[in-house]
């Protein structure tokens, strides 16, 4: 495990990198630079925090949130990897992987007049076998400009074909879920997970949140916009990406979790970058993959 002086010694920036332990346990890397702030835990690899210039907080993170051994921090950008929600096979395995419960490794920084890069890794072994049958590298690429820009890349270290899905799991905090719709969705195929992955058709420009939302949108999907009119922005989330999540749990999921807090999810919404659903990424030994996001924050007027 990294400690804190040695990580400040070796990855430290003046104004611009820092490492601090975290209120919510484990250690955390602050950025910062005339284009914004952000936080980011070790324990996941999980930005938390994204506070651009001139904008507030973009990243929702609940009161409730706290990390164990087995359970993620309930916000931020969780890092699902290497296999999305319910392993296909194995249901007793955790949900979306194992890298969002462990501690990363800190293995570059860099910053300048206009960003801040912070580069975190980890590896699967032999400890992993009984998960995971597959040997792989993941690097993530935390780059901190006027837009906030995650690469998860994965390398197949191992000898066999792996199959790859996941998500950087984007949860955004907004003003009033009942104020909020999301485009750049329309006319997509989407398998619906609250009415038994029945596959349907996005048949409106503005998709509204009024009820439990858990969707698996396919295909290249480039671009979509959350529209918040009570906090009178639009976060874009540009994408390299075979599909994208979009999830709210409502009332009565959300009663059903244990972290999500009272009303919690009238302040939030995932907007997911994804492989997921039929978007399965097979990585040849040797061979590597790049999942990107980029997000942006403008204002409505
Ligand atoms: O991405 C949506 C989803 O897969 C939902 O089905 C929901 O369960 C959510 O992720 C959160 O999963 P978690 O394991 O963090 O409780």
């Amino acid at each position: 495990m990294q400690e804190i002086a040695a990580l400040n010694r070796t990855f430290g920036r003046p104004a611009a990198v820092t490492f601090a332990a975290h209120p919510l346990g484990g250690i955390a890397a602050h950025l910062s630079s005339h284009a914004g702030r952000a936080t980011v835990a070790l324990y996941g690899g999980q930005v938390l925090s994204w506070e651009p210039a001139r904008h507030s907080e973009t990243l929702w993170i609940s009161p409730r949130a706290k990390p164990t051994a087995d359970t993620a921090l309930r916000g931020g950008i969780p890092v699902c990897w290497p296999w999305f929600a319910v392993h296909p096979d194995d249901p007793s395995k955790p949900m979306h992987g194992f890298v969002r419960t462990r501690t990363w490794d800190v293995v570059a920084s860099e910053a300048d007049d206009n960003a801040v890069k912070l580069q975190l890794a980890t590896r699967t072994g032999p400890e992993d076998a009984a998960l995971w049958p597959h040997s792989a590298e993941v690097a993530l690429d935390i780059d901190m400009g006027r837009e906030l820009t995650l690469t998860l890349t994965t390398r197949n270290t191992g000898a066999a074909t792996l199959p790859l899905t996941q998500a950087l799991h984007s949860y955004f905090r907004v003003a009033d879920i009942e104020r909020v719709h999301v485009e750049g969705l329309h006319g997509r195929t989407y398998i619906d997970k609250v009415d038994g992955n029945s596959r349907k058709i996005q048949d409106s420009v503005r998709l509204d949140i009024d009820r439990e939302v858990d969707r698996i949108y396919q295909g290249d999907i480039a671009r979509i916009a959350l529209v918040d009119a009570g906090l009178g922005r639009r976060i874009e989330v540009a994408s390299n990406s075979g599909s994208a999540v979009v999830w709210n749990p409502w009332t009565d999921r959300s009663a059903r979790m244990a972290d999500i807090g009272p009303g919690g999810y009238r302040t939030m919404l995932c907007i997911e970058t994804a492989n997921a659903g039929d978007d399965i990424v097979t990585l040849a030994p040797g061979s590597a993959y790049t999942l990107r996001a980029s997000f942006n924050v403008g204002k409505l007027f």
